[in-house]
């Protein structure tokens, strides 16, 4: 590992753990939320922010940007948490989450800069990011789509609709992102209604798959580096990740999905996730 790339990794981690303090912070501003699957996914977010996706913070509309669309949009304390880190967005939103008015909902709002898809309602982010993949190809640019899905979220049918229409129009700039932390709002998927084999059944749909730890920074900026895994395929990255993350308490629960952040909870989140960043 050279000095540099070290130094690249060792950023990213930094990112990580800035969105995991905002994600509690912004949580205990409200009072509660969604901090299992904010956390589970801040590694990639980081990764995909501040190392893979070509956006301009001080031009959200830019024309030839990459396009993310936060699919699982109860996440959106994560997705606020890197957009302000990014500079889309002024820190100060964190404390607004939640609240009346405010543009940092418990759902991505596209009213906030950065945020390309209003979502929550699960099941939507895939067939739109598909648009949003023809529309590259329709108007000649080069702009990449990624879409971030969750487990449960893919117990929704219309997730394999959409994967079989990526297919057919051979969407090599489409990325799905899968955040496997294998629970969902109250247990675990594999009890609810089981993925498994889920990466050959998306082989069997046409799609490009890699597995990889999604707490694990060179893996994920190596499999992102290495995107589209097939020319003429769209890809698919499954994220083995832990629900969350970060926080011993809530990492691996169903009860954390979501859940109250008292003043005490705070304390002892943000104790555990130390200082920096
Ligand atoms: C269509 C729809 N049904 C139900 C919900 C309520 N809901 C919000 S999060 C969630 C669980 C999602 O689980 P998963 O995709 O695994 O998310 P993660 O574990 O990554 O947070 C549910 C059922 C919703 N937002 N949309």
């Amino acid at each position: 590992m050279t000095s540099n790339y070290a130094a690249r990794i060792e950023a990213l981690r930094d990112d990580a753990l800035g969105i995991r303090r905002n994600v509690w912070r912004a949580l205990h501003g409200a009072g509660s939320g969604h901090m299992g699957g904010s956390c589970s996914a801040a590694d990639l977010l980081a990764a995909l922010y501040f190392n893979h996706l070509r956006l301009r913070p001080d031009e959200p509309d830019w024309p030839e940007r990459d396009r993310f669309v936060l699919s699982k949009g109860h996440a959106n304390a994560a997705l606020g948490a890197a957009l302000a880190r990014a500079g889309f967005i002024e820190d100060g939103v964190l404390d607004q989450f939640y609240a009346y008015q405010s543009s940092f909902g418990m759902h991505p709002d596209i009213k906030m800069p950065g945020v390309e898809m209003s979502t929550g309602g699960l099941g939507h982010g895939l067939s739109v990011a598909i648009g949003m993949a023809l529309g590259a190809r329709m108007q000649t640019k080069d702009f990449r789509t990624v879409v971030m899905l969750g487990d449960g979220e893919l117990q929704e049918g219309s997730n394999w609709e959409g994967a079989m229409a990526a297919a057919q129009f051979k969407l090599a700039n489409l990325t799905a992102i899968l955040d496997y932390n294998k629970i969902q709002q109250s247990g675990a998927v594999a009890e609810m209604q089981d993925l498994e084999p889920l990466a050959d059944k998306w082989r069997a749909f046409g799609w490009a798959v890699r597995e990889i730890d999604g707490h694990d920074m060179e893996a994920i900026v190596e499999a992102l580096d290495a995107l589209p895994f097939a020319t003429d395929k769209p890809s698919l990255l499954i994220a083995h990740t832990i629900k969350g993350k970060g926080v011993s308490f809530a990492e691996g629960s169903f009860l954390w999905h979501n859940n109250l952040v008292t003043d005490d909870v705070y304390e002892k989140a943000m104790s555990e996730l130390g200082d920096g960043a």
